[in-house]
């Protein structure tokens, strides 16, 4: 199913703008596997998630078997539930020609259905993946991290780059691609708002990065009090009872959201 479609039910079914970082540290979990972990945390939050991202990288740093670890988990998702969408968090960016590859992996093997990027290469970089029609291209504008502003906010003659980036992209004439925008970053999650009234947003920093939530959902929300993805890892698959902080992180997040008809 479209993914946009599939996002609405779930947030619906739910009520939820929260997503489940699937992260999972070898060193934190000891000797059980990811998938095991995984699946705790799943059949644990399924209630209370619009979608779920694992972050490629928690699985390549295991090797081979850490990425079937990832095989695993994606296909226990899509099997035992159906309804909520993926993102696969793989953060790619590269050449069209190997942009393909990356696009290929990400939706016709992991199958994905949505995936982050870079669009720092420029629209042929992220055209192969736009390609993928019933799928949600989400292009990292200006990431969560303290030290995003170092080359994100450097000067261009009309503004900060990544707004500069931004009004760029927001011209492109394709309805399947979202924006990110970190959480740590309020006022700049109203000011792309603001360019992208109608986009699907991704955000992360909630939780361990320690954004405020309050002034996150203020900022990000669509004016039918939706439109964006609320992404928790550690401070939810770490958490003593995981049930609990998921369904507690899903109640504060709708506290604030606002006008809509989905509370
Ligand atoms: P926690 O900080 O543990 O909640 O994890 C945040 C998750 O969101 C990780 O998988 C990050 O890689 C991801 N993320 C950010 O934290 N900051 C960004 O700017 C972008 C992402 C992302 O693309 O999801």
């Amino acid at each position: 199913m479209d993914f946009l479609k599939k996002l609405d039910k779930a947030i619906l079914k739910n009520k939820s703008l929260l997503c489940i970082g699937l992260d999972p540290d070898q060193e934190k979990i000891k000797k059980e596997s990811l998938f095991s972990f995984n699946k705790k945390i799943i059949d644990k939050t399924a209630d209370f998630v619009c979608v779920y991202k694992p972050n490629i990288a928690f699985y390549e740093a295991a090797g081979i078997e850490g990425l079937s670890e990832l095989k695993k988990t994606i296909t226990y998702l899509k099997k035992n539930y159906p309804h909520i969408p993926i993102i696969l968090d793989a953060k790619r960016a590269d050449i069209p020609n190997t942009a393909r590859m990356y696009a290929k992996a990400a939706f016709e093997y992991w199958k994905a259905d949505a995936v982050t990027v870079y669009p720092h290469l420029g629209f042929d970089s992220i055209e192969p993946f736009l390609a993928y029609k019933d799928k949600l291209i989400i292009l990292l504008i200006k990431t969560s991290n303290p030290d995003s502003g170092m080359f994100q906010n450097l000067m261009t003659k009309n503004g900060p780059y990544y707004l500069e980036m931004a009004s760029l992209i927001s011209k492109w004439n394709y309805r399947n691609f979202g924006i990110f925008v970190g959480a740590t970053y309020p006022q700049q999650l109203r000011e792309l708002r603001g360019i992208f009234p109608d986009r699907i947003f991704l955000s992360a920093g909630i939780g361990a990065q320690k954004a405020q939530i309050k002034d996150a959902v203020r900022a990000g929300v669509d004016k039918n009090g939706k439109g964006i993805i609320f992404n928790a890892s550690r401070s939810i698959i770490y958490a003593q009872d995981p049930k609990s902080a998921a369904q507690n992180l899903r109640d504060e997040i709708n506290k604030y959201r606002g006008k809509n008809e989905y509370r």
